[in-house]
């Protein structure tokens, strides 16, 4: 396995060349377009020419993150950059649609988190002790002298809060928190941004999560927690893909409950399986590999093809043979 580049080897090929395109994966999280947003205003800052796309688009969710008008879908035609940089992004295939639009490339940069991340592209900085992808541009940005602006404080503020479930996963380190506090002296507004995060979710979000608690079930002496989403009821309630995301730290929140476990069919006969778990006990990254996934060890997720309930017997006894092995 390659080692990490140094973040001075990153740093010098950041200002060593002039047009960059900045992606992170699909079905985006405030990390990802945090991050995405951070590191574009800081090329610019730099007087470099820079695109920043994802699969998705900006969500309408994080609309409210300054310059947030620079995440555009990949144009149908290929376009040829000296440097790609892939942020937050676990596997190549998770850039989805983006890497189709890039014609030539002089080098790649992957800065990551996820402990699962193969290290793909030419300079790489893999830290899964990490809690966000934003703190890795934060100690880039700081240990390197490069650019901070108001704006990027935002965006880098965004980026870890809603990775550290707001400074609460044990991922949260004391770094994290003089990261956060030094965000805050740059200029954050952290009630005004948390109110943006956190308590400003649109009402179909609040419908979807009652259709979900109608599928609420427990198993393995409730131990774990699941609920599934069908193609049908998001349609009753008229969801976005986004309104979804965090909705099983409600299970996760349950006495007693180690692993919680949300399905989600999506068109094409896909299921896409959310896994989180408590304690490192049970490593919802090694179950997500069981189905051809990965991530972290308290937060997995993985694409399967498949009937929904087939999918939600499947993997509920996966995680029911695990536990078996593992003891409680
Ligand atoms: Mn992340």
């Amino acid at each position: 396995m390659k080692s990490n580049n140094t973040l001075a080897e990153i740093a010098d090929a950041l200002r060593g060349h002039e047009s960059f395109v900045v992606m992170s994966h699909m079905r985006p999280d405030g990390d990802a377009l945090g991050c995405s947003l951070a590191m574009a205003l800081c090329l610019r800052q730099l007087g470099k020419n820079v695109t920043v796309w994802n699969e998705d688009g900006m969500l309408e969710k994080y609309r409210f993150l300054p310059c947030s008008d620079l995440v555009v879908t990949p144009p149908a035609e290929k376009k040829d950059f000296d440097v790609a940089i892939a942020l937050d992004t676990a596997v190549y295939d998770r850039l989805g649609s983006c890497v189709q639009s890039i014609g030539s490339v002089k080098l790649w940069i992957n800065i990551d988190h996820h402990i699962s991340n193969p290290r793909y592209g030419d300079l790489t900085y893999i830290d899964p002790a990490a809690p966000a992808t934003g703190q890795i541009l934060y100690e880039l940005i700081r240990s390197e002298n490069l650019p901070l602006t108001y704006e990027m404080a935002d965006h880098l503020f965004v980026a870890i809060s809603t990775d550290t479930g707001s400074f609460q996963y044990p991922s949260t380190t004391a770094r994290t928190y003089e990261i956060g506090a030094e965000l805050v002296k740059a200029g954050v507004n952290v009630g005004d941004l948390s109110q943006k995060c956190y308590e400003s979710h649109p009402r179909r979000r609040i419908e979807l999560l009652r259709e979900l608690l109608n599928q609420l079930k427990f198993s393995c002496d409730g131990i774990v927690a699941s609920f599934s989403l069908s193609l049908a009821a998001v349609q009753k309630v008229g969801a976005q893909p986004e309104d979804n995301e965090g909705l099983i730290d409600h299970i996760r929140a349950i006495e007693g409950v180690l692993v919680a476990v949300f399905f989600e069919e999506l068109p094409g006969g896909k299921v896409r399986i959310s896994m989180r778990s408590k304690t490192p006990r049970h490593d919802v990254s090694k179950l997500c590999a069981l189905f051809g996934g990965g991530g972290h060890k308290l937060a997995a997720g993985a694409r399967t093809t498949g009937d929904l309930a087939a999918v939600e017997t499947k993997v509920l006894q996966a995680i029911s043979d695990d536990i078996q092995t593992a003891g409680n």
